[in-house]
């Protein structure tokens, strides 16, 4: 039989080592998924909801850095996948997007269906064109694929159709090289200006982001030269604070003070490979020098005095043999003071509470640390779950930390957890799921089942979107639109398949999150944690204190007096 357009598309993408595609079919992918349907190399990765298969693609590349690929039929069917698209667009993983296009003689003319992909993903992705040519095939998908892994984010390709089922021209891919792996740093002379700066500086903190991914060497024996406390940003944690006696913790509203502090307090601030977003936590007076991959990240988030462009892990070993032990000592031992005394504080959070209600999600997450696998994948949802995530999760260079901590879309931990457990069927994966986000894309719970996908959900259930509502409660707003009517996760779990468990008591939380992590398929176990654990910013600004107690007031004047003293019993008197 000849050879089609969508047989040469799967015979691209074997070719470039793809294993699985996350999708939804339909008529305008049939050619493609009947491809896919004859081939043992490579799986199709049936989901419920296109949303899922973009995050999961995009938790798939994330993990392994390669390229995932994820599908959707034409018009909605694709236009579902967008909000994950921008996520991994934004987190800067290689993906592939095949978005099938209605029949190529009805483009134009308002046919059923008819959307068109290349304005819709033009802003998130890096390159997005239609194949409207058998002739195009395989370069016009190369060329998609070489720019998602060169410039690392997001490629389009839309496609009808009919153009996938005719013959195809070409035979075999064009391209068979390997990726290049460029090292990358800055000049001879920028590394002795570098060096020179850094030599004459005293106090010195280090922020680090993902970028220092693979350094982590490197940046232990530059923070031992400068007596550097290192700082961490979110997206940095898993590669940066296992076995590091820099460490001093995250900054920013989430983080400790001591990062904070670190970073306010510091001569010079030393940025490598981060993208930390918050302008206020930047320091006003200290010298700013930032090392990034790409040019265009220096000086996007504060004023920076030099600007260097390289790879962390190049620039780092060009520069070590250059610097001298710096002296003074004063500037880490008081930055590693304060993290121990910010750690304490977090640590004294994360207590069992007795045997009384509610349980602090401080002390779920705690618990989930302890027990979870030494190479454990975690995800979190955007809201408190990042929060707890974010303090009580330990690293060691072998665990993982995915969220949607750049594009910050909710629901994203499921989806997340989908494409991690699928790439890594033998390891632990582990979602820390709002019950506000798993509702959002609760569908593909029945995924799990069907895929035989052992993920263990832990849902925190405060029957809230309770980080808007402390966003509303610190802006002197009285909070609206945040409370959730919740069903009974643990049957609805059930009900597709899962073990499903319940813990309403601080005792519950160890022996049931020991047996959801140990049941041999997947499993729900939901967790009734308190509503108003507040997570306090490491400073807290006039204008905040001043919110907080406007909501006070209001509360009061709203007759709500009961729950301050609620709010009061959770966060003063515990
Ligand atoms: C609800 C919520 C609250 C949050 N609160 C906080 C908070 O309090 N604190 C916090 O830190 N974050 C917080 N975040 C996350 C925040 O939005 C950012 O995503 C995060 O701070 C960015 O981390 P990063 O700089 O490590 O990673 P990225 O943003 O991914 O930046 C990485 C940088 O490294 C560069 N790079 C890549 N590879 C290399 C290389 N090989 N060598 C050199 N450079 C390289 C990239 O070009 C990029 O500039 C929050 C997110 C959510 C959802
Ligand atoms: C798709 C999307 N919608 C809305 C928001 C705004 N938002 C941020 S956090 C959050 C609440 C999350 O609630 P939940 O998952 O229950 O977690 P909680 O904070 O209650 O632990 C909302 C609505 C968002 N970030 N993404
Ligand atoms: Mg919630």
């Amino acid at each position: 039989m000849a050879k089609r357009v969508a047989d040469l598309l799967v015979d691209v993408l074997l070719k470039a080592g793809v294993q699985r595609i996350y999708g939804v079919s339909g008529d305008s992918l049939n050619g493609i998924t009947d491809s896919i349907r004859t081939r043992r190399e490579i799986e199709w990765i049936h989901v419920r909801h296109e949303e899922v298969a973009a995050f999961a693609a995009g938790a798939e590349a994330h993990l392994t850095d390669k390229l995932a690929v994820c599908a959707g039929s034409c018009g909605p069917g694709n236009l579902h996948l967008i909000n994950g698209l921008y996520d991994c667009h934004r987190s800067r993983v290689p993906v592939l997007a095949i978005a099938a296009q209605i029949p190529s003689d009805e483009v134009g003319s308002g046919y059923f269906q008819e959307t068109h992909p290349e304005h819709l993903f033009a802003q998130c992705s890096h390159y997005c064109e239609l194949i409207s040519q058998p002739e195009q095939m395989p370069r016009v998908l190369e060329i998609a694929m070489g720019t998602a892994l060169s410039r690392r984010g997001v490629a389009v390709i839309s496609i009808p159709g009919d153009v996938a089922m005719r013959e195809a021209i070409q035979q075999a891919p064009r391209l068979r090289f390997p990726e290049p792996t460029p090292s990358v740093r800055p000049s001879d002379d920028e590394i002795n200006i570098l060096a020179g700066l850094l030599n004459r500086s005293k106090k010195i903190t280090i922020l680090g982001g993902a970028g220092c991914a693979g350094a982590h060497e490197e940046l232990i024996d530059l923070a031992s030269r400068l007596q550097a406390p290192i700082v961490h940003a979110m997206r940095g944690k898993e590669f940066i604070e296992y076995n590091n006696p820099f460490d001093v913790g995250m900054t920013g509203l989430l983080g400790f003070s001591s990062g904070y502090y670190a970073m306010m307090n510091c001569e010079t601030l030393l940025m490598i490979g981060t993208d930390f977003p918050y302008q206020q936590f930047f320091p006003k007076d200290a010298t700013i020098v930032q090392i990034d991959l790409r040019g265009e990240q220096l000086g996007r988030r504060s004023k920076v005095d030099f600007g260097f462009v390289g790879d962390a892990k190049t620039t780092l070993r060009a520069l070590l043999p250059k610097l001298n032990q710096n002296a003074y000592e004063t500037h880490l031992k008081t930055s590693l003071d304060h993290y121990g005394k910010a750690r304490k504080g977090l640590d004294a959070l994360a207590t069992a509470n007795e045997d009384s209600k509610p349980i602090h999600p401080q002390y779920v997450a705690r618990v989930l640390d302890q027990l979870a696998a030494q190479d454990a994948i975690f995800t979190c949802d955007v809201g408190t779950p990042t929060i707890w995530a974010a303090r009580y999760l330990t690293m060691n260079g072998k665990r993982r930390l995915l969220g949607s901590f750049t594009h910050g879309s909710m629901a994203n931990a499921l989806p997340q957890a989908i494409g991690a457990q699928a790439t890594y069927p033998g390891r632990q994966v582990i979602s820390m799921s709002g019950d506000g986000g798993f509702a959002m894309l609760m569908g593909d719970l029945l995924t799990l089942r069907q895929h035989k996908l052992p993920v263990k959900l832990i849902v925190f259930k405060n029957d809230s979107l309770a980080f808007v509502e402390l966003e509303m409660k610190a802006a002197g707003i009285l909070d609206f639109g945040t409370g959730l009517h919740n069903p009974d996760f643990r049957t609805i779990a059930e009900g597709a398949g899962l073990l499903g468990l319940r813990a309403e008591t601080p005792t519950q939380v160890e022996p049931m999150i020991a047996q959801a992590l140990k049941h041999d398929g997947p499993a729900l176990l939901e967790v009734l944690v308190s509503r108003q654990e507040l997570s306090m910013p490491p400073t807290i600004t006039y204008e905040q204190a001043k919110g907080f107690s406007l909501f006070m007031m209001k509360a009061v004047l709203n007759g709500r007096g009961d729950e301050i003293i609620d709010l009061a019993r959770v966060n003063l008197l515990r």
